[in-house]
């Protein structure tokens, strides 16, 4: 079977987990040969970022450590057993930034990543000669080559509160320098009109017999691979069926500050809220009368699973409730099991 998911951060990379061991494969390093089934991770690109010449990737490392077995398990980023010896010289030198961490074992992957790109070779290229060393067991592909930086819209930190200028963060320095305390007037992906799919992406949308979106930030990670030009058509029209997960449980994202992204575009952190907005596929079968709640424009899923205990009605998509903790990896394949199972195919 061809299962394609789209994925951010760390949510995405616990979730990638369990979507293999749902299909009886190893969670963690390479599929036996032979496998019957493919994975394929369509990985957010846009928190993508050049700090100290360097240029760091954060989602696509999470799901390479994560599936390959380097992650550390605490953080959720980075490299287990990690040392921060360069950092500090930095600092020593007064290099700026020195808000965002940077390990010495994740900056050698910084370092073949950047003197790959500077070598003219497009990210995808470089994801893949990663990858041979890491062993995720899972393709993963930028959602493009092209850059695309999420950039967040907040009044300037550094103005006083009565009259701020407006000035646009880089979404790291929002993310990890403000840990997203600065209200977002607006998100921002810079170079997503003009960016192409990456290799394999649409064929892999096309020829999947299932697709998911992971229970990451449905702004930030989701959002920003939908943005892609291409992306949005191909999951409307891919015959296989598309089973998103819910990032809300209990009223409010597990992780990550989903809740202040979904402010900053309107949309209520609730099941209901992320499910409407990401919008049901098949529209016609929705008598206008009967919903108020128009489905948005390019809406993408046939099914919705949202955590037990929540409710969701989402017109014209089929909703189902399980547990969303990914407490361990049999939880989450758990989680993967229901979503198959809601796309109407069988793993067993
Ligand atoms: N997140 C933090 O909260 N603080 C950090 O210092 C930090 C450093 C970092 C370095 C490499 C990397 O791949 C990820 C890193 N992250 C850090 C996580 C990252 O900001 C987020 O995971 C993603 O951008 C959101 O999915």
């Amino acid at each position: 079977m061809k299962v394609v998911v789209i994925v951010g951060g760390v949510g995405g990379a616990r979730f990638l987990l369990g979507v293999k061991a749902a299909l009886g494969l190893p969670a963690i390093g390479a599929a036996p040969p032979g496998s019957p089934h493919q994975v394929s991770a369509l990985v957010n690109t846009g928190d993508d970022v050049w700090l100290h010449g360097l240029r760091i990737c954060p989602d696509l490392d999470t799901c390479m450590y994560t599936l390959g077995g380097g992650i550390d398990t605490g953080r959720g980023w980075g490299h287990a057993d990690e040392t921060w010896t360069v950092s500090e010289e930095l600092k020593a030198y007064g290099a700026e930034p020195t808000w965002f961490g940077l390990g010495d074992k994740d900056i050698a992957t910084h370092l073949v990543r950047s003197r790959m790109l500077r070598a003219g070779y497009p990210l995808s290229a470089i994801t893949e000669a990663l990858c041979d060393r890491w062993q995720p067991g899972v393709r993963l592909l930028p959602m493009s080559d092209d850059r695309v930086e999420t950039h967040v819209v907040v009044d300037d930190p550094d103005d006083p509160a009565d009259s701020p200028r407006q000035k646009a963060l880089h979404f790291q320095e929002w993310w990890v320098r403000y840990r997203a305390s600065l209200p977002a007037h607006s998100i921002v992906g810079v170079g997503a009109e003009e960016a192409k799919p990456g290799p394999g992406v649409l064929e892999a949308i096309n020829e999947a017999d299932v697709v998911l979106l992971a229970p990451s930030n449905p702004v930030v990670s989701v959002g920003t691979v939908l943005a892609v030009p291409g992306v949005r058509a191909a999951l409307r029209a891919t015959p296989g069926k598309v089973v998103g997960v819910s990032p809300i449980i209990d009223g409010k994202p597990l992780r990550g500050m989903a809740d202040k992204c979904l402010a900053a575009i309107g949309v209520e952190t609730t099941a209901q809220g992320v499910g409407r907005h990401y919008g049901a596929r098949k529209t016609d079968d929705i008598a206008p009368t009967t919903h108020p709640a128009q489905p948005s424009p390019g809406g993408i899923l046939d099914g919705w699973l949202i955590a037990e205990g929540e409710t969701a009605e989402v017109p014209g998509v089929d909703v189902a409730a399980v547990g969303l903790l990914m407490s361990d990896v049999e939880a989450t394949a758990a989680m993967a099991r229901a979503a198959f199972a809601l796309a109407g195919v069988s793993v067993e």
